[in-house]
């Protein structure tokens, strides 16, 4: 008897297991498009432009995984989630993939429960105030209000650094972004802080961002990237190797002009990435082109970097640490094969 139930129950956990790796991408492919969740609006990042669509680095991630899924990369609705909402809206199920600056730590890991895929940006928390102000350094902000986001990492950095400075500050908390931006401004503090390309993207939508200056300190790591819920790991896979494959496409020089004649290159891995050899897609669950797809439809990381980043835009972000591992940055995707 106990043989059988132990049995029984070992087959019931095998087939549960199996129904909870294939559910997203089934659903997903049954109702036709990805729910991504993203900011309430964040310049660059995640912001409807002038006709009402989402667009920016972030949206990028879901609309790359759109491409690999359906060969469409506009099979995706958003979902604006502030920093708080975020994580409820991803455990509830409302949303399939959050892509919204979120930074890799191990308590949102392990005890929220999600599986980070990957880092889509490098950053780190820093300071940003009114070049009138006269402050060089975020050592000088001893006194200091700080206008913060509630629900967020930086909470917890900014009380650790001031401690560990000597220093003491009174915070100013709000929901969005928007709000800690139009506090900034009426000086109800004298200091904005969030990760620094937080503070870029804030600084190129205010009227005057010459007279504001980011301080030289950056004081916490912040590895930004797409985050699935714990429980369906081949979901997971298919938002990881979306991601590495934007990131081995601009190692191998493929782009969204190449990509057609790439097809017929005798180097094997851009062969393997582009389906034209190997079944790396349907190990995915996905079409031979899932990878050729993306590239095409969205871009590789360095193009969707410039596009919304890079010094073409208002943000005028240099690729930094999110430069390839080979040019002198840590980016660096496992090998597709
Ligand atoms: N990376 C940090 C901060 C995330 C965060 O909320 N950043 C601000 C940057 S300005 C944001 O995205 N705001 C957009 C919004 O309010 O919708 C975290 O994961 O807690």
């Amino acid at each position: 008897m106990k043989k059988t139930g132990f049995i029984a129950v070992a087959t019931a956990v095998t087939l549960l297991a199996g129904t909870a790796s294939a559910a997203t991408l089934d659903d997903v492919r049954a109702k036709g498009f990805i729910q991504c969740g993203v900011t309430t609006g964040l310049a660059g990042f995640a912001a409807p432009n002038d006709k009402g669509v989402w667009e920016g680095f972030d949206v990028d991630i879901c609309r790359a995984m759109s491409s690999a899924i359906f060969g469409d990369p506009d099979k995706v609705k958003y979902t604006p989630t502030t920093a708080k909402e975020r994580f409820t809206a991803l455990q509830s199920g409302e949303i399939d993939v959050l892509a919204r600056n979120t930074t890799w730590t191990l308590s949102r890991d392990v005890n929220l429960g999600f599986e980070f895929v990957g880092v889509n940006y490098y950053d780190g928390q820093g300071f940003m105030v009114k070049k009138s102000l006269g402050v060089k350094s975020a050592k000088e902000l001893d006194g200091a209000r700080v206008c913060i986001q509630s629900g967020t990492t930086t909470e917890l950095n900014l009380a650790d650094y001031f401690a560990a400075n000597g220093m003491k500050y009174d915070s100013v908390l709000f929901d969005t972004s928007d709000e800690v931006r139009e506090a900034y401004i009426k000086d109800t503090c004298d200091v904005y802080t969030t990760d620094q390309s937080g503070l870029y993207s804030q600084r190129s939508v205010l009227a005057d961002p010459e007279n504001h200056v980011v301080l030289p300190e950056i004081i916490s790591k912040e590895p930004l990237g797409p985050l699935v819920r714990h429980g369906d790991n081949a979901w997971g896979d298919i938002a990881r190797w979306t991601l590495n494959a934007l990131i081995i496409a601009e190692e191998l020089g493929i782009n969204s002009s190449n990509v057609d004649e790439m097809k017929s290159s005798k180097n094997p891995e851009i062969a393997r990435l582009l389906g034209t050899s190997g079944d790396l897609g349907s190990q995915l669950g996905l079409g031979p082109e899932w990878a050729a797809n993306a590239i095409k439809q969205v871009g590789n990381y360095g193009e969707i970097f410039e596009k919304h980043l890079g010094a073409g835009t208002p943000l005028n972000i240099a690729r930094g640490l999110n430069q390839l591992w080979s040019k002198g940055g840590i980016l660096y995707a496992p090998p597709a094969r």
